[in-house]
């Protein structure tokens, strides 16, 4: 063969074994997860997207790809009204419908605020539902907590689906709303709404540009087997995304974007990606990031990428942390 045809073959092989054809999806469940589809529309997150709700007008307004409206017999398009367990009920009883999309998915992301009926019922019974039918596929649950001013039965449901969430994903990221607002000082509540909506945009869409990270020569190339080897029944998960002047501030920024407590000292595993111009992408600052990974936070296996674009003016990086503890997130399954 042509040495030019050679090479396009072997760049085609690394491709299809990397994670440039990872299929993924995300289904946004209830108002919030709803929401949340809208806003990644809106920000040019190109993924494709399912909308679930049992509410028909919120549904109407979200741009998903694919829109279910479920439960309509039981309570005529109106939503679930702040019950859990009819959220989960009306889900069990629709989940061929729901799984019928997902069957060619590898990576599926389910999206919801914790706190209702709706989102707190499905997201559970969804990804039950798909861990029991379809063994090889990744699941990955992406919660709000609600803020303690929404009251104790919000807290109630999201204990109560919190702790199904954690059992039933293979790795759950929880962010809590209350963390969020008092770290940008005391925000009012729907301005706290929109700092969430931008931080799940950010997170969902950390996740998305996995599928664009290009295998370095003499690194350990991330595909779907040791992607899979790191989140599969991982429990709680950490994401951060950061930005900065150079590569380790944007590290380092990553590892404030936390809302839910986690420590990831001695994590399960460990995954970074460095998105930037070529410039940016000095050996000796990307050489500095997973050294402190492994001797200040203990993470020893550790996988890492770097993700050209030239459009950044700054590097951005994403840190992915499995098999993580949280006081907070202890506290909430304690109902504390
Ligand atoms: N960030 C953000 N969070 C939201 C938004 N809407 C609701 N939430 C949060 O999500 C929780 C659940 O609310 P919804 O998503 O509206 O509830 P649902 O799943 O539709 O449940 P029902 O309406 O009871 O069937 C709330 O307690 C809020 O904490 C939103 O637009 N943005
Ligand atoms: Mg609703």
């Amino acid at each position: 063969m042509e040495l030019a045809g050679r090479i396009e073959e072997e760049r085609y092989l690394a491709e299809a074994a990397s994670l440039a054809a990872l299929k993924m999806v995300v289904v946004g469940l209830g108002g919030c997860g709803n929401n949340t589809i809208n806003n990644l529309k809106r920000a040019g997150v190109d993924v494709p997207t399912i909308a679930i709700n049992t509410d028909a007008a919120v549904l109407s307004k979200t741009r998903a790809d694919l829109r279910i409206l479920i439960g309509e017999s039981v309570v005529h398009g109106r939503g679930s009204a702040g019950s859990p367990e009819l959220g989960r009920k009306i889900t069990e009883e629709e989940i061929d419908r729901i799984l019928a999309p997902l069957r060619d998915k590898e990576l599926i992301m389910l999206v919801a605020g914790l706190g209702g009926g709706t989102g707190t019922g499905a997201l559970p019974a969804i990804a039950e539902a798909v861990k029991s039918r379809f063994k090889e596929k990744l699941v990955i649950g992406i919660v709000t907590l609600p803020f303690s001013s929404e009251g104790p039965a919000r807290a109630r449901n999201a204990q109560w689906g919190l702790a199904q969430t954690l059992d039933a994903c293979d790795m759950t990221i929880v962010n809590a709303n209350d963390l969020l607002k008092e770290r940008a000082g005391n925000l009012p509540i729907a301005q706290a709404f929109r700092e969430m909506d931008r931080l799940l945009v950010d997170v969902i869409g950390g996740i998305v540009g996995l599928q664009g990270i290009v295998p370095q020569p003499g690194l350990v190339n991330l595909d779907f087997s040791n992607l899979s080897a790191m989140i599969r029944n991982s429990g709680l998960g950490f994401i951060g995304i950061g930005e900065g002047r150079r590569v380790y501030d944007a590290f380092k920024d990553s590892l404030t974007k936390n809302y839910c407590e986690a420590d990831i000292r001695g994590a399960k595993a460990g995954l970074v990606y460095v998105e930037g111009n070529q410039t940016m992408l000095t050996m000796v600052e990307l050489e500095r990031i997973p050294r402190e990974m492994s001797e200040v936070y203990g993470i020893t296996t550790l996988f890492w990428g770097i993700k050209p674009n030239w459009r950044l003016y700054e590097p951005r990086v994403m840190v992915v942390a499995t098999g993580v503890r949280s006081p907070l997130v202890e506290r909430w399954l304690e109902g504390s």
